[in-house]
């Protein structure tokens, strides 16, 4: 039986400082997901974008945390709430939620859904380690955050929307760091996070760092979240993402991981949830980077070539 992919939009730029973020929904499809989902062997369904009022309308400052800064953090909650309903509605529904940003907060949401009926692994394709909380971020955009707020860290404690109990940080890995801020360092340092960073990848090659993040995630958890951020990639290779960093992953890497992740799903049915983030159409050149997000979302489900 196929399996079905339930395709959840999630245009919201709250968390981030450019704007355009929040077309990355209609980006992604256009350039062929719901095709792409397809061919590589799953049922996708879309069931549409979630209603999110334009920044302009709103005070990125009300309600700002007891300490440090967070902009828009009301409108974060209020979508990461309706979100986390809808991915949780698509698990018990037995579909694979595919949730498309938007920038990075909306993991909050999709992380909470997915780990509400069980433990939750998740690896972590970024440039950035989003392990900012309000006190530490040099920025105060959200999208620097989710990880923080998913794992209580910070004043995230007293948000009890923020945190997902049920991921834990030994069974959360990133592939592909390249850019800490100074005092997240520092965070990252006093975690129990496993860190494979661009280095790594150079050392050892994608598919091996890949196949020691899935062991991470999937050990003690009931299921893997994947988050793809798309500044994970060299911004040649994806130039549409609001804040780049030089050095990243290449496009052959890139398929190499999330068809190394399809194979294991194969055989161990490792999926539960995913989200493709960061992808910024008014930075984009000829809509590649949307491409690229939809040609991933379809390698994590078994591109064949033969
Ligand atoms: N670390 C920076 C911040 O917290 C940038 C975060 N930007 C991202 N993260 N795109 O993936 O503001
Ligand atoms: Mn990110
Ligand atoms: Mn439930
Ligand atoms: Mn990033």
């Amino acid at each position: 039986m196929r399996q079905t992919v339930s395709i959840i939009g999630a245009p919201m730029d709250y968390g981030a400082d450019r704007r355009g973020v929040d077309m990355g929904p209609s980006a992604i499809r256009y350039a062929g997901l719901a095709d792409g989902l397809s061919r590589a062997g799953v049922d996708p369904v879309d069931s549409g974008d979630l209603s999110i009022p334009r920044a302009e309308e709103r005070d990125p400052d009300v309600e700002q945390p007891s300490r440090g800064t967070a902009k828009f953090l009301r409108e974060v909650e209020d979508v990461c709430t309706r979100l986390a309903d809808r991915v949780e509605t698509a698990l018990e529904d037995d579909a694979f939620p595919l949730v498309l940003g938007g920038d990075h907060s909306v993991a909050i949401g999709s992380m909470q859904g997915a780990s509400r009926d069980a433990d939750l692994g998740a690896v972590w394709f970024d440039a950035h380690a989003d392990l900012n909380t309000p006190e530490t971020s040099p920025s105060g955009n959200v999208h620097g955050m989710p990880l923080a707020a998913i794992l209580g860290r910070g004043v995230f404690e007293e948000l009890e929307w923020a945190s997902a109990p049920r991921v834990q940080a030994e069974s959360i890995a990133y592939v592909g760091l390249r850019s800490i801020d100074e005092r997240e360092r520092d965070l990252l340092r006093d975690s129990e996070m496993t860190a494979f960073t661009m280095a790594d990848i150079d050392d050892r090659g994608m598919t091996s760092v890949v196949e020691d993040a899935l062991d991470v995630a999937t050990n003690t958890t009931d299921g893997v979240h994947i988050s793809l951020d798309l500044d994970w990639l060299d911004p040649r290779t994806a130039p549409g993402v609001g804040t780049p960093v030089r050095g990243g992953v290449t496009y052959r890497e890139a398929h190499a991981a999330l068809e190394t992740v399809s194979r294991r799903h194969e055989t161990d049915g490792i999926l539960r949830s995913m989200d493709v983030v960061e992808v910024n159409p008014i930075l984009d050149e000829g809509n590649e980077t949307a491409t690229l997000a939809a040609e991933l979302a379809a390698s994590t489900f078994g591109k064949r070539i033969l």
